[in-house]
């Protein structure tokens, strides 16, 4: 398996260009195609940084998205999967869910509902937002949300405490009702570890890694690309959380070597070896 054409994937990435800051496409591109995949780029919006620097400068480009996806559509073209994540606008929930029609069968929807953390909203996030979010998530074969997103998804007060099986398997079990396939709730800490609750076929599991430093911006967007681009390469649900835990862990202890910013996310780059289809 590996480099072979036949083998390798082409993702489509519905989510905003941040220039700095590493979140989104700019680390979802490199880390997919260190794993031996193609990226194709459907940007949402361009940012000159992430909203967390305050003076971020943004092009919203949900109007030239039907002409930028009719453009696939007339030369055919048929993509292995489909990842999603911010939406700078609530009309981008449904044109998300128009690039469905431009996948193979059987292919991999994966939708991090970029919504919120630490139990609040995003501050571009309104309620039109959630609701569309909602739709949108039906249609996951995957879908990522921490647990902030999780609360706001399903309408429920996020726990003071950590939330209980209970608590997690009905929130899941709700989202699958609506259509969601596989839920993996990330960065459940508990006595400084971290916990993704996996459920999938009705089955819960759970993977746990070493909490190390803070979440960062795009640290989800690190972890989500790992995820599709193992899944990609036909690896279980469970490998693919247990490898991008492992690689968020490792790309965590960097960062904190190398002493960055907060807000400048998650040194990855001189990891991205580890990924490549040889490293396994
Ligand atoms: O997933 C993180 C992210 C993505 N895109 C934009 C963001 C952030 C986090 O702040 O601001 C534009």
């Amino acid at each position: 398996q590996g480099g072979n054409q036949m083998e390798q994937k082409q993702a489509a990435i519905f989510n905003d260009l941040s220039g700095f800051g590493r979140c989104s496409i700019s680390v979802i591109l490199p880390i997919l195609s260190a794993m031996g995949h193609q990226g194709v780029a459907i940007p949402t919006a361009v940012l000159s940084m992430h909203t967390e620097f305050p003076h971020y400068h943004m092009i919203d480009l949900s109007d030239q998205l039907p002409a930028y996806l009719e453009s696939y559509r007339k030369e055919g073209l048929r993509f292995d999967a489909l990842c999603t994540g911010f939406l700078s606008n609530p009309t981008q929930a449904q044109i998300a869910r128009s690039c469905l029609q431009l996948l193979k069968e059987d292919a991999l929807v994966l939708i991090d509902p970029v919504l919120g953390d630490g139990g609040r909203p995003y501050p571009t996030i309104t309620k039109e937002i959630i609701t569309q979010m909602r739709s949108l998530a039906s249609e996951a074969g995957v879908l990522l949300p921490n647990l902030t997103e999780l609360c706001l998804l399903c309408g429920r007060p996020y726990p003071d405490a950590f939330p209980s099986r209970d608590f997690l398997l009905s929130c899941c079990e709700e989202l699958c009702a609506a259509g969601t396939r596989n839920v993996v709730v990330s960065g459940l800490e508990l006595d400084g570890r971290c916990c993704s609750f996996i459920y999938a076929e009705g089955k819960a599991d759970e993977v746990w890694n070493e909490k190390v430093g803070e979440g960062r911006p795009g640290s989800g967007d690190v972890f989500a690309a790992v995820i599709a681009g193992s899944l990609l390469r036909h690896e279980t649900l469970h490998q693919s959380v247990e490898r991008a835990a492992r690689f968020v862990e490792a790309a965590m202890r960097k960062t904190l070597q190398e002493q960055a910013p907060h807000a400048w996310g998650l040194c990855f780059e001189g990891l991205l070896s580890e990924l490549m289809p040889t490293a396994r």
